[in-house]
């Protein structure tokens, strides 16, 4: 395809923070793309942006999209945007980082536009090579409901120390999921006489996270949904201790891995993600065998643990400390790396949950990502634009494949 330009532009998240989106013109059409920004960050991800910041790296991503344009790329499949991973290399080398923010949105607007070349829908070009173009399976979606940790504002000095309560139907087709879940959505607002939203649109509470469990377990009954939390472990973790401020206390390893573990087998949670902090395997082994002895399958999924880094990923499986894993695409900055670890996953068996972030854009592409690489779950927030229109857009590809 020849690349006749390639603008980047500065737009604002659902946060109202600046991230990056890049246009891209071939002669085929006119694309773009863009990157969403995390809060609850892993520390083993790659920085978003130049170490001196955003205004660098839009500085110097202007310098290096101006060398793309009247360029000719053959992009048949995933791995010719090797030689752009190239280009973007030798240029960082000389000029400095542009980050992980932006080289996934530059990945992500040469793959829409390489899709198109090839006359294919996003999510079809990339099943066609890792799926060898079977029919895809739908995503079922882990939709989060309430909501505490460093994604809500406190209510009175509090709110639940966790960072997410998710609900996860079981419904056949995924648009009766999305129907159910936003019921289920409503019905918990009534429950929780919620006060407001938070970043994800998850209804903000000053309960504490035993009462907000069951507020989640009698919404659940009622819609027979399963449930699910993401601890974000990390992000009240300090000095070798679990610091809690709802209820006030503070628990070491032994006493964190033991209280995740009551509460799966107390509440039957489904779906538990970053219960330990994140450079604790052995921790996640801990929970994850544990789990093995109850009645019911729990999925002990690794976020922060694993930062959609292959490295850590290898070191999570092989220890036995995760059997679920959350696929960010720019938390490792490139579509060529989610690949490898998509394709370890499936070696390895393990469920993989493509997953936005907090502060979200309108780009739809991570349901393209997910159904094209085959991911089981897509998580995202159950309400608001940025999240909708990612979950429609897996609802139009089913309807489609029919
Ligand atoms: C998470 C994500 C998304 P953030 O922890 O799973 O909910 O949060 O994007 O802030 O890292
Ligand atoms: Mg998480």
């Amino acid at each position: 395809m020849f690349i006749r330009e390639v603008t980047p532009s500065f737009i604002k998240n659902s946060r109202g923070e600046r991230t990056v989106q890049i246009g891209l013109v071939t002669y085929e059409g006119k694309f773009k793309a863009s990157a969403p920004s995390g809060k609850s960050k892993g520390k083993h991800e790659v920085p978003s942006y130049n170490s001196k910041g955003i205004d660098r790296s839009m500085k110097l991503l202007r310098a290096f999209c101006k060398r793309l344009e009247n360029r000719n790329f053959m992009i048949r499949k995933i791995d010719d945007l090797k030689l752009l991973v190239k280009l973007v290399r030798r240029f960082e080398a000389r000029y400095g980082r542009l980050g992980g923010n932006v080289t996934y949105a530059l990945e992500s607007v040469f793959l829409k536009a390489a899709a198109a070349d090839n006359n294919k829908e996003l999510w079809e070009f990339i099943n066609d090579e890792v799926n060898k173009g079977s029919k895809p399976k739908m995503p079922r979606p882990v939709g989060n409901c309430i909501g505490g940790g460093l994604h809500s504002k406190l209510i009175k000095g509090r709110r639940p120390d966790f960072q997410e309560f998710l609900f996860i139907p079981r419904e056949k087709t995924f648009s009766r999921a999305v129907t159910v879940n936003l019921r289920a959505y409503e019905y918990a607002r009534k429950l929780l006489r919620a006060q407001g939203k938070n970043d994800e649109n998850a209804w903000r509470t000053n309960k504490t996270n035993e009462e907000t469990l069951d507020v989640l377990k009698a919404v659940a009954k009622k819609y027979k949904l399963r449930i699910g939390l993401d601890v974000a472990a990390s992000t009240f973790y300090g000095k070798g201790y679990y610091n809690y401020k709802n209820k006030n206390l503070i628990r070491d390893k032994v006493d964190q891995a033991d209280y995740i573990e009551r509460m799966i087998k107390k509440y039957r949670i489904f779906y538990v993600e970053d219960g330990m902090q994140e450079e604790d395997f052995s921790g996640f082994k801990e929970i994850l065998n544990a789990t093995k002895e109850n009645k019911f399958k729990s999925l002990i999924v690794g976020d922060d643990l694993t930062t959609t880094n292959l490295r850590l990923v290898r070191r999570a499986v092989n220890g036995g400390a995760i059997n679920a894993m959350i696929i960010k695409p720019n938390q490792i900055g490139s579509i060529l790396e989610v690949k490898n670890v998509v394709n370890f996953c499936k070696k390895n068996k393990i469920v993989m949950i493509f997953s936005h972030r907090s502060g979200e854009t309108m780009d739809d592409v991570l349901a393209d990502y997910c159904i094209g690489f085959g991911g089981q779950f897509l998580k995202t927030g159950i309400f608001g634009r940025e999240r909708l229109i990612k979950l429609k857009r897996i609802i139009d590809i089913e309807k489609k494949l029919k």
